[in-house]
């Protein structure tokens, strides 16, 4: 089954580059770039990869990404990432980045862009890993910065596929955001939103009449209301569900309480991703591991999330 399921082809749809940074790679960079780190060593690092929530994760994941300073370090940890895909037989790949992460901290916008760039075209050319970028807003901050970033990128509007929202969902609900999606699709850029991963089914139905987004990242608060689930199958509206980062962030307390193959029995589009695999244990495949593991997916299941990833593409 184990083999099986690694030889899958298959896309990820939900996966933040940042969240991708390996301990190993974050430790060079830091000796690279000469930044001071608050763990000793990598062990000490791993030793902090336990969250009791969404936030405490975050903190962690900008902690780190503050080693990433040159448009080299931008491409080592896309092109480690693309190697990962290449292994695990993910055909396809529509990565987010956080550009405020950066740009907040002085690195400039086309430095982090031009360096994912490169790594995503070398993907194509020589591992044949396809893919389009998302640009994300952290919806922590406020919609005027969110909108200034979105200015920034639009000299390389032809860079992305797609805008996003992530970061602390509680308290900062999709509607907050509405101006700067409306800009985004006047310019021709189609959506996706992070919505009930902690946040209630409200975010989901704000995401989708407000935001319009053609996907929800996560979603699977969505099992509480009936109504919701009812119109995510009526109109084929796919979830990126992260099962890894659900249980090491305490969505859900253990897989074996996932609701992910009772969403898909139920019509409802799901698909399988990462999250930001380097801080929640595996990628993809790990994911799928766990599903048969803890819920006993069947190899029909796995072929039906499998397919429903390939469809769901942005990019077709
Ligand atoms: C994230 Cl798991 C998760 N949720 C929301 N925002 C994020 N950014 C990176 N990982
Ligand atoms: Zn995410």
């Amino acid at each position: 089954m184990y083999d099986w399921l690694n030889a899958l082809p298959k896309a990820e749809l939900h996966l933040h580059l940042e969240g991708s940074l390996e301990p190993e790679l974050l430790f060079q960079l830091a000796q690279r770039n000469g930044v001071a780190l608050p763990w000793p060593d990598i062990d000490a690092l791993r030793g902090a990869y336990n969250y009791g929530n969404l936030q405490e994760f975050l903190d962690l994941y900008y902690r780190g990404a503050d080693v990433l300073r040159t448009e080299q370090d931008f491409y080592d940890l896309t092109w480690a990432y693309l190697l990962k895909c290449h292994e695990q037989n993910i055909v396809h790949t529509e990565p987010f980045f956080d550009p405020q992460t950066h740009t907040d901290r002085g690195v400039p916008f086309a430095v982090v862009l031009n360096g994912i760039s490169q790594a995503l075209k070398d993907g194509r050319e020589k591992l044949g890993v396809t893919s389009g970028l998302i640009l994300s807003f952290l919806r922590h901050l406020p919609e005027a910065q969110a909108m200034r970033t979105l200015e920034e990128a639009l000299p390389f509007r032809d860079a992305f596929i797609a805008v996003g929202l992530d970061s602390s969902e509680k308290g900062f609900p999709p509607r907050l955001f509405q101006r700067v999606f409306d800009r985004a699709r006047a310019e021709g850029l189609p959506a996706v939103a992070h919505a009930g991963e902690e946040g209630p089914p409200e975010y989901i139905w704000e995401a989708l009449d407000l935001l319009k987004v053609l996907r929800i990242d996560h979603g699977v608060r969505a099992a509480e209301d009936p109504n919701l689930i009812a119109r995510l199958i009526d109109e084929q509206i796919p979830l990126t569900v992260c099962p890894l980062s659900n249980t090491r962030l305490r969505v859900f307390e253990h897989m074996r309480d996932h609701n992910i193959l009772s969403l898909l029995d139920a019509g409802v589009k799901v698909t399988v991703n990462s999250d930001d695999p380097a801080y929640f244990g595996g990628y993809v495949n790990e994911n799928f591991h766990a599903l048969y593991e803890h819920l006993g997916m069947s190899k029909a299941q796995a072929q039906a999330l499998a397919d429903n990833s390939l469809n769901a593409r942005i990019v077709k």
